[in-house]
């Protein structure tokens, strides 16, 4: 039988990597997306079926991680052997701005969404598999490198609420012998990463600055080392984890850490720039507390169900950048068309 998966966080980064590679496993994939008055699709646009056709493979529903009403009513639809929670309010700077609203996401969120799986598994007793996204952020102010077996130490609203939900989890496996898994994946980017990630913001910068459109690149910290990889490689451990045998909490990163100085220089270095020329620091981008240092250890994942990264992190830099030029003198080309459509208008 061709099995289904719920995706929490469908429109996002990894939910759009997520959903192309279930379809092409054969799933049948269900996405919940947030309503809001622009179209928020963008990622999903290419797998994307209209409702009027037949035999369509993914299928949306209205939803959010704060109704739980609604969320019990798409569990109830959809019927998943499989969820995955990877809706979040995810950016950690933004967490200092909306503490409330990041930990009634982030961590009660997950908390309604293991309850209603806990209510579907006992009225209909069937299996069901839970993913949790957890973060690296939990490790915080831990030494690298850090696995499994780091003690979490937390730095952000964003941060605490995932060690809550992770926590949360793990006590649904504990207490009701439920399949739930916590990948604990570090930072991982792609060419549709959100814009005000420093990766994306950096290589969209680069296009942009090459294109003419843009003078200057204001950023906060540059001496943060993270662990960088790339989503397309970790939303496969995601899958692999719920494929294994025993539920379990597992590491998903690359082994290998750079500083946002050593992103720039690549990322810049690629597209023959010299960042140093562009770039300026505002203080306004620095956070209340950082994290300095992220390294993860991936050996039990790699040990457990064979997942290791495919993509390392020069080829990442190049991928991003080479997508970001190519957008920005899309870009320009419509800013051009536009303006010459105004003075002809005139
Ligand atoms: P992302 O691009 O920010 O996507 C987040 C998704 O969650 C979006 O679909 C967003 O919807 C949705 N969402 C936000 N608030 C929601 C709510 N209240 N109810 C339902 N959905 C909501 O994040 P990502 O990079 O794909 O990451 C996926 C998950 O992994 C997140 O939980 C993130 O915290 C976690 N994570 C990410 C990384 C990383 O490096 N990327 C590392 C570790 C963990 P809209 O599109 O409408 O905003
Ligand atoms: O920051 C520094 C910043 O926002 C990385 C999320 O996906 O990964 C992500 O969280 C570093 C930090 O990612 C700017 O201070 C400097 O040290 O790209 P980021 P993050 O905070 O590591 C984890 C694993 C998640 O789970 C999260 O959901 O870069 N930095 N200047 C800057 N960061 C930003 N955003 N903007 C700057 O201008």
């Amino acid at each position: 039988m061709p099995k289904s998966a719920l995706i929490i966080g469908i429109t996002g980064q990894d939910g759009s990597y997520l959903s192309e590679l279930l379809l092409a496993k054969g799933y049948t994939v269900h996405g919940v997306v947030r309503r809001s008055s622009s179209f928020n699709t963008a990622r999903i646009n290419h797998i994307y079926a209209d409702p009027h056709e037949s035999g369509r493979r993914l299928l949306l529903h209205y939803g959010d991680l704060t109704d739980s009403t609604g969320l019990r009513r798409v569990l109830e639809v959809s019927v998943p052997d499989e969820i995955y929670n990877l809706g979040a309010q995810s950016h950690v700077k933004v967490s200092f701005e909306n503490p409330e609203y990041t930990a009634d996401s982030v961590a009660v969120g997950t908390l309604r969404l293991l309850d209603c799986m806990r209510d579907h598994i006992q009225h209909t007793g069937r299996n069901v598999r839970f993913y949790q996204a957890g973060s690296s952020e939990m490790f915080g102010a831990a030494k690298p490198p850090q696995n499994e077996e780091t003690p979490f130490y937390p730095r952000s609203p964003y941060a605490v609420s995932k060690v809550a939900a992770h926590w949360y989890a793990l006590n649904y496996r504990e207490a009701y012998n439920f399949f739930v898994s916590n990948g604990i994946l570090f930072n991982h980017e792609s060419p549709r990463r959100g814009e005000t990630f420093v990766t994306r913001k950096i290589t969209r910068a680069v296009g942009r600055i090459k294109a003419g459109l843009q003078k200057k690149l204001y950023l906060g910290n540059l001496d943060a080392r993270r662990d960088w990889g790339f989503a397309g490689d970790y939303v496969e451990a995601m899958w692999m984890m719920l494929q294994h045998d025993e539920p379990g909490d597992f590491v998903v990163a690359t082994g290998e850490a750079y500083s946002v100085r050593q992103f720039l220089d690549e990322a810049f270095g690629h597209a023959g720039l010299d960042w140093n020329q562009y770039v300026e620091i505002d203080p306004q981008y620095f956070r209340p507390t950082e994290v300095d240092y992220l390294l993860g250890d991936p050996s039990k994942a790699r040990k457990a169900f064979g997942w290791k990264p495919r993509t390392p992190f020069r080829e990442l830099v190049r991928m991003m950048v080479d997508s970001d030029v190519q957008l920005a003198l899309e870009e320009k080309y419509m800013a051009g068309r536009t303006a010459a459509g105004v003075a002809s208008s005139r």
